[in-house]
């Protein structure tokens, strides 16, 4: 766990030039406090000093956090902020623990007690997880959220939705139940794959009640807009349960009564591509890695997507093979081979949307794209306890039918 920690605060070194006028005498400092963290013992008085001193850096990285657009603050800013506010919760934390220890002494201290503020045995980071679960039941709770009226709509049709999702010429693509792993290992195109998540306690849990109850007040990165290939999409911190009244219960709403299109009418906020999981060592142990994912090299990439009705992920590849396991709710996907490419107008090379196709495939434009009504075309509409295998290199298309609540794991 040292070699841990000191991993995870030494991590903010790499800065871009744009701040080389202030970095690195930052940095400078942020060693020296790391210095200071780092000795083995500290008195009460040495551990408050190091916390203030930690603060007023920590107010200086906030202020450079808000300066100008998201997309152009400096990584660095964010690191340095994370690592400073790790090193102030620590340090209460071990100020608690050190207090609560001397109330249940019964001789009185003869000598200051002294603090250390290494870590026992555990990840850091997971036991700060642990600390936050318990925290937060201590806060209010979070008003109870009705019942949701857009899964059980979605679910009444099993036909592709092309109301909603486009007409579509493409197959569809095959259920395999519970294959054996040398058949998965053989697969070369998409196939949905049933039984995999039946044992996962997440099938029984998860909806948003459990989720507001138990983590309501946790914060956590929005996408803001209806794609992100738009000019106005941006990102925003805020806790789930606002999230959730802000983007999930409106839209939801706005399906169930009036359909896609007034729901698609409403601001759209998305919980996406996020280890929501190692935020929440709690809602991870809800889920399982499933078996297929040792073929691959290594721990998966695991990433949760939460978000109301009609979220869309536009046409896009990833280089690893995943299976995108759907938990609540429906999904429309669509699907084309990684080696049709030049029919799928990729963005330009070094582009940040590198691996994004240019194409609106739900309504495509085919006098600016021919090539795309060339391109094979498969359909998948994934509902709960099924997930998506989709192979390497695939391009695909996402967009959600009710809300809903999916984990990919990325082998
Ligand atoms: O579910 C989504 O919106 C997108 C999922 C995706 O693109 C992925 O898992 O790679």
């Amino acid at each position: 766990p040292d070699e841990l920690l000191a991993d995870f605060l030494s991590g903010c070194v790499d800065f871009p030039p744009a701040d080389a006028d202030v970095a690195p005498l930052v940095l400078y400092e942020f060693g020296r406090l790391m210095d200071r963290f780092a000795s083995t013992e500290l008195r009460p008085d040495e551990a408050e000093n190091l916390a203030a001193d930690c603060r007023s850096m920590q107010e200086l990285a906030w202020h450079r956090l808000h300066t100008g657009h998201w997309k152009d603050v400096p990584v660095f800013w964010r690191r340095l902020y994370a690592r400073l506010a790790f090193i102030v919760v620590w340090l209460g934390q071990q100020q608690r623990q050190a207090a609560d220890s001397q109330v249940g002494d019964e001789r009185p201290a003869r000598t200051p007690g002294r603090l250390r503020p290494r870590p026992a045995a555990r990840h850091p980071l997971a036991q700060l997880a642990g600390l936050a679960d318990r925290l937060h039941a201590r806060l209010p709770a979070v008003p109870a959220c009705p019942p949701c009226r857009c899964c059980p709509l979605a679910e009444a049709t099993r036909d592709w939705p092309a109301a909603s999702a486009g007409p579509a010429r493409g197959r569809t693509v095959v259920r395999l139940t519970r294959p054996s792993l040398e058949e998965f290992g053989r697969l070369k195109e998409p196939v949905i794959v049933c039984g995999v998540m039946d044992h996962w306690p997440a099938m029984q849990r998860w909806d948003w009640r459990y989720l507001l109850d138990r983590w309501g007040h946790r914060t956590v990165p929005i996408e803001i807009g209806s794609r992100y290939t738009d000019d106005d999409w941006g990102q925003q911190l805020m806790p789930l349960s606002e999230f959730f009244s802000r983007f999930v219960a409106p839209r939801c709403a706005a399906a169930a009564d009036s359909g896609p299109k007034a729901c698609e009418r409403l601001p759209c906020g998305y919980l996406a591509q996020h280890g929501l999981l190692d935020q929440l060592p709690d809602l991870a142990s809800d889920t399982d890695v499933p078996d297929y994912c040792c073929l691959g090299d290594g721990e998966p990439d695991v990433n949760c997507w939460f978000g109301p009705p009609h979220t869309v992920s536009p046409c896009h590849q990833d280089p690893k093979p995943n299976l995108l396991c759907q938990v609540r709710g429906f999904k429309a996907v669509r699907l084309y081979p990684a080696e049709q490419s030049d029919r799928l107008y990729p963005v330009g090379g070094g582009h940040l949307l590198a691996g994004t196709s240019r194409i609106d495939v739900e309504r495509p434009d085919l006098a600016e794209f021919p090539l795309f009504d060339g391109a094979d075309e498969l359909l998948a509409l994934l509902g709960p306890g099924e997930a998506l295998f989709i192979p390497a290199g695939w391009w695909h298309h996402v967009r959600s039918l009710s809300c809903s609540l999916s984990v990919s794991f990325w082998f």
